[in-house]
C-alpha cells in the first residue's frame, strides 16, 4: 500500500448562504497549515468575494487561494460540469507541489447542492444555527450524506432560541452513524475536533483506506429561461 497517493486531497465545503462556510475554511487554514501544504478554491456566482475575504484574512499565502466564478447556480459548477473547478484545482497542485490538501467552498446554494466525486474525495455540509433548528431534520443529500455535517455558530444558538443538543440528535438521526459537530468559530475544542477529523480523513486517504463516496444528486429541479 503506498504511504501516500499521487496527488493532494480534495475536500469539498457546501452548504446555505451564509451559515459559515468562507469563516470555516479559514479556520481550517490557521489550524492545520503548519503541517500541511494548503490551497484553496472558492466558488461565487459573479464576485470573487469568497476568494478576497481569505486573501484578507492572511489565512495562506495569497496565490494559494483562487477563485472560480460560476456564472450559474453553484451546483452546476460542483456536480455537473467541474471542469472550471478542476482546471482550478490542477493549477494549484501544479503551482504549489507537492500539497497535502486543497479545499473546494461552493457558492452558497440551497439543502440540496452536493460536489460530484470527481471533484472532490470528502465533502463537508456546513449548516447553521440561525437557519432553524429543524433544518437538520429535514434532510437532504448533503444532511443525510456528507462525510461530515456542521452545525455551525452554536455561540448564537440562545439568541435565536435554538437546542444545539436537539439539532445534533435530530441530524444523527437522519445520518445513520455519520458524524456531526457542533462548531462554532469560537469553541476552541470544537474546532480542535474539526482538525482531528480533517487529519483523520486526510491520513486515511494517504494510506489508501479512503473511499470517496456520492451523497446523491440533487433533487429534480429546472431553470428558467431567460
Ligand atoms: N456568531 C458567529 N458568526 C459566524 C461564525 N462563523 C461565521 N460567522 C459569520 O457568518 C457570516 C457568514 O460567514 P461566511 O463564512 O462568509 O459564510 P459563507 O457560508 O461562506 O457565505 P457564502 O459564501 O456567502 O454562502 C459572517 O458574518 C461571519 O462572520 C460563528 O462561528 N459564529
Ligand atoms: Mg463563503
Amino acid at each position: 500500500m503506498p504511504d501516500r497517493t499521487s496527488r493532494p486531497f480534495r475536500l469539498g465545503v457546501a452548504g446555505p448562504v451564509g451559515t459559515g462556510k468562507s469563516t470555516l475554511i479559514a479556520t481550517l487554514c490557521r489550524t492545520l497549515s503548519a503541517e500541511l501544504q494548503m490551497a484553496v478554491v472558492t466558488n461565487d456566482i459573479y464576485t470573487d468575494e469568497d476568494a478576497r475575504l481569505l486573501r484578507a484574512a492572511e489565512v495562506l499565502p495569497v496565490e494559494r487561494i483562487k477563485a472560480v466564478e460560476t456564472g450559474a447556480c453553484p451546483h452546476t459548477a460542483i456536480r455537473d460540469d467541474v471542469t472550471a473547478n478542476l482546471l482550478a484545482v490542477e493549477d494549484l497542485e501544479a503551482a504549489f507541489a507537492p500539497l497535502d490538501l486543497i479545499v473546494v467552498e461552493s457558492g452558497g446554494d440551497n439543502l440540496t447542492a452536493t460536489f460530484s466525486p470527481a471533484l472532490v474525495d470528502a465533502q463537508i455540509f456546513c449548516l447553521d444555527v440561525a437557519g432553524g433548528g429543524d433544518v437538520a431534520r429535514k434532510g437532504g443529500p448533503g444532511i443525510e450524506r456528507a462525510d461530515l455535517l456542521i452545525v455551525n455558530k452554536t455561540d448564537l444558538a440562545p439568541h435565536v432560541e435554538v437546542d444545539v443538543d436537539q439539532m445534533v440528535a435530530d441530524a444523527s438521526a437522519v445520518r445513520g452513524g455519520l458524524p456531526v459537530l457542533a462548531l462554532s468559530r469560537r469553541d476552541a475544542e470544537a474546532v480542535t475536533r474539526l482538525g482531528e477529523w480533517v487529519r483523520g480523513v486526510v491520513g486515511a486517504y494517504r494510506d489508501g483506506r479512503h473511499v470517496a463516496h456520492d451523497p446523491g444528486p440533487m433533487a429534480p429541479h429546472s431553470h428558467a429561461h431567460r
